[in-house]
């Protein structure tokens, strides 16, 4: 065996057991982006753990189960499209998502049901709305912007967004003040029975 050919195949003997450790690694789900709690009928976690669930800790969150999404998870729920004039820029966006009511039915809540939503976000904003409105306003949890996902760090990575400027009465309001609901950066889901 020449250097050359031996070096090759030590390099394939070294990278198989690499390989094979990639691919034992190889995640089969993706980060967490969206966790769902409350009055849910469907979940796939267990209670919020107050030593390792820092952040919803932090925010004063409680729950015994909650359905846990990751971004494959959204994506294979029928998504929207809107375009509404951001007041960011000022400019119209393309933004697309499953609404949040097909979230929430995800997590078998029941969408004629009296619920009011709590919407949080990663830097703590939190708005309230009850599914009624949510459902009225087809209030979208983005995950693409303009065709890209959206980012953790920008709006992302996933933004609860609808079309301010087309349902009142929202749209009657000024550019500034039309988004107030919109948490971006949203990661959590409360479902309080009302
Ligand atoms: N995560 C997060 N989303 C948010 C807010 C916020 O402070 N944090 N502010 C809300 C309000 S009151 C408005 S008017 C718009 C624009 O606020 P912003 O400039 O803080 O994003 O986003 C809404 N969404
Ligand atoms: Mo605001």
């Amino acid at each position: 065996m020449n250097k050359r050919a031996f070096l090759a195949t030590s390099a394939l003997v070294g990278l198989m057991p690499l390989t094979a450790l990639a691919a034992a690694k190889t995640p089969a789900r993706g980060p967490v982006l969206l966790t769902v709690s409350g009055a849910i009928m469907r979940s796939n976690r267990g209670a919020l753990d107050p030593a390792l669930d820092q952040m919803m800790a932090k925010h004063g969150l409680k729950f015994d189960r909650a359905m846990a999404f990751d971004a494959v998870d959204l994506y294979r729920l029928p998504a929207v499209t809107i375009r509404p004039t951001l007041e960011y820029d000022a400019k119209p966006h393309t933004l697309s998502g499953p609404l949040v009511s097909t979230v929430l039915a995800a997590a078998g809540v029941a969408l004629d049901g009296a619920f009011t939503i709590g919407l949080r976000a990663v830097d703590g904003y939190n708005v309230n709305v009850s599914l009624a409105e949510l459902q009225r306003m087809r209030m979208l949890v983005a995950t693409h912007m303009d065709g890209k996902p959206l980012a953790l760090g920008g709006l992302g990575p996933l933004w609860a967004v609808f079309d301010a400027g087309a349902v009142a009465p929202y749209k009657d309001q000024p550019l500034k003040e039309r988004f107030a609901q919109c948490p971006w950066g949203l990661y959590h889901m409360d479902v309080q029975k009302t």
